[in-house]
C-alpha cells in the first residue's frame, strides 16, 4: 500500500463545540479512509507512482495514465487535502496569526478580518462540494476555492488556480452537516476558533 490513513492528531471530541465528535469520526474514519483506500487501489502495481508522496502525485497528474487519472485526482486529492486539514485544526486553538505570516496577511489583505471574510466568501461561493484555500503564489498570498477534492497543487489547468496551499477549509457537506445542517456560513465562522496558526505558519515558511 502506497499510503496510510494518518491518525487524527487529537481526540475526536477535541474540536467541540466548533466541530462535533461524530462529524470528526465519520469524516476521518470513513471519508478520509475511503480516499486512501481508493487512491491505493488506483495506483496499485505502478511502482513509479506508488513511490511518490501524495503531494508529488497530485502535482503531476499529467504523468498519471488517463484511465486512472480521475480516480487519482479525486482520491489522491482527498487524501492530500484531509491529511493537511486535520493538522490545520486543533484543540485550544484559534486566535490570530503572528510573526511573518501575520505581516504577509496584513500586506495582502489589509487585515486578518479581511482575510477571514475572503475565505468565508470563497467557501460560500463554492457550489456543491469543495475547498477554500489560502495559498502562496509567486511569493504572494491569495485566496481561492476549488471543486471536489481538487488542490491548487494540481495547477490551473486542472484546479482552476495554482500555488502552494498553506491553509484550507473543507466545505463538503460531510464536514459540517450533522451539526450545522445547511448553515455552511456558521460552520465557516466556527472553524476560525479551531485553527492551529502555528501549523499554518509552518506551511507559510516552507512555501516562501
Ligand atoms: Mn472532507
Amino acid at each position: 500500500m502506497a499510503y496510510e490513513l494518518p491518525p487524527l492528531p487529537y481526540a475526536k471530541d477535541a474540536l467541540e463545540p466548533n466541530i462535533d465528535a461524530l462529524t470528526m469520526e465519520i469524516h476521518h474514519d470513513k471519508h478520509h479512509a475511503a480516499y486512501v483506500t481508493n487512491v491505493n487501489k488506483a495506483i496499485a502495481g505502478k511502482p513509479d507512482l506508488e513511490k511518490k508522496t501524495v503531494e508529488q502525485l497530485i502535482s503531476n497528474l499529467d504523468t498519471v495514465p488517463p484511465d486512472i487519472r480521475g480516480a487519482v485526482r479525486n482520491n489522491g486529492g482527498g487524501h492530500a487535502n484531509h491529511s493537511m486539514f486535520w493538522k490545520l485544526l486543533g484543540p485550544k486553538a484559534g486566535g490570530a496569526p503572528t510573526g511573518p505570516l501575520a505581516d504577509a496577511i496584513q500586506t495582502a489583505f489589509g487585515s486578518f478580518d479581511s482575510l477571514k471574510e475572503k475565505i468565508e466568501a470563497a467557501g460560500l461561493a463554492r457550489f456543491g462540494s469543495g475547498w477554500a484555500w489560502l495559498v502562496v503564489q509567486g511569493g504572494k498570498l491569495e485566496v481561492y476555492s476549488t471543486a471536489n477534492q481538487d488542490n491548487p497543487l494540481m495547477g490551473k489547468a486542472v484546479a482552476g488556480c495554482e500555488g502552494h496551499p498553506i491553509f484550507g477549509v473543507d466545505v463538503w457537506e460531510h464536514a459540517y452537516y450533522l451539526k450545522y445542517q445547511n448553515r455552511r456560513a456558521d460552520y465557516l465562522k466556527a472553524v476560525w476558533n479551531a485553527v492551529n496558526w502555528a501549523e499554518v505558519a509552518k506551511h507559510y515558511a516552507a512555501a516562501k
